[in-house]
């Protein structure tokens, strides 16, 4: 048995940084494993590694049930599979490139109006950390090829099957990145208000700001809940009271700091009091900026 199981061939389509990282670890595998990609000299180190060197991407396509593609965009990916589109019948096709939900959904129709099955990805990690414990990519798309495949994924990452909406990948890849930098925006803004008075931002974070991030990540899971169930009742700490002064904004002024990363989330909160929903905990807020899906 070969399809679905741990040591299928892989093609992998694009070899920039993480394309490249992607195939080694399929060769470090055992994976009978073809890459290909626009400019040929890139795939020199991994042929020397043991994976075979497609001169004609038909060729690569060829070699293997799955092709993983990870190129810089769409476009670039479409380029690719446009004139190779009779060739696809039969595949999987996992297109692990970043792009927008709405590019997913047209590339996971074509993909399947050519006889082949789609899975489109987000990495959610950077190159160094394919293969580790640290690694994770989201799939949505065909269940069936998810399934088939699963134990072939997971040589790159945690994997997460969202649903079969090819968009469900790239919308989540996209959340998931939105509060990493929400988190970034308020450590820069925290590191400048304590150094206003010379802390070191290393002893800072590393002593007093990532315990207590990480005590506030603790409460999430509640605020899911309330949001989930839109009873936001308060427990501990009201907007009302949250809200009631800019002390933030007022220190960082005094202090010579800008406070325009933390501005955007106290306005909200401020909104949302006015409107009369004083009462609520802070994960009310989420009212004013979402859009119930339909
Ligand atoms: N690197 C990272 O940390 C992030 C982690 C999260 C996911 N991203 C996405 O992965 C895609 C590829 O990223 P990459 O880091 O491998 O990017 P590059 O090293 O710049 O390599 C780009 C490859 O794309 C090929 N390419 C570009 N344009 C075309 C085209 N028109 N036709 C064919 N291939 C094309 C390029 O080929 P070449 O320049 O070597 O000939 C590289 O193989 C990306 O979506 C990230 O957002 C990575």
């Amino acid at each position: 048995k070969v399809n679905g199981s741990i040591l299928a061939p892989v093609t992998v389509i694009g070899l920039g940084a993480m394309g490249s990282k992607l195939a080694r670890t399929f060769v470090n595998n055992g994976h009978v494993t073809t890459v290909w990609n626009r400019t040929p000299e890139k795939a020199a180190e991994l042929v020397g590694l043991g994976a075979s060197g497609a001169t004609e991407i038909a060729d690569a396509i060829a070699a293997s049930p799955i092709l993983i593609i990870c190129v810089l965009d769409y476009d670039a990916a479409r380029h690719i599979l446009e004139p190779m589109r009779e060739k696809l019948s039969g595949k999987v096709v996992v297109n692990l490139t970043t792009g927008t939900p709405e590019e997913a959904r047209t590339m996971g129709t074509w993909i399947r109006n050519h006889g082949a099955e789609y899975l489109d990805g987000g990495i959610m990690a950077v190159p160094s950390l394919i293969a580790t414990p640290h690694a994770v990519i989201l799939y949505s798309g065909s269940q069936t090829a998810y399934e088939t495949y699963k134990q072939v994924l997971e040589r790159l990452g945690t994997s997460h099957y969202l649903g079969s909406d090819p968009a469900l990948a790239p919308l989540n890849d996209l959340a998931l990145l939105s509060g990493m930098y929400g988190m970034f925006g308020g450590f820069i803004h925290a590191v400048a208000l304590a150094g206003s008075e010379g802390t070191k931002a290393e002893d800072f974070t590393t002593t007093l700001l990532m315990p207590f991030l990480q005590a506030m990540i603790s409460t999430m899971p509640e605020m899911a809940k309330q949001i989930d169930t839109g009873d936001y009742s308060a427990k501990d700490a009201s907007l009302a009271m949250q809200a009631a002064h800019d002390t933030i904004g007022e220190v960082s002024r005094v202090q010579g700091v800008s406070a325009e990363t933390f501005a955007p989330i106290f306005e909200l909160m401020k909104r949302r009091v006015e409107e009369g929903y004083g009462g609520d905990d802070f994960a009310s807020v989420i009212e004013l900026i979402r859009k119930r899906p339909s």
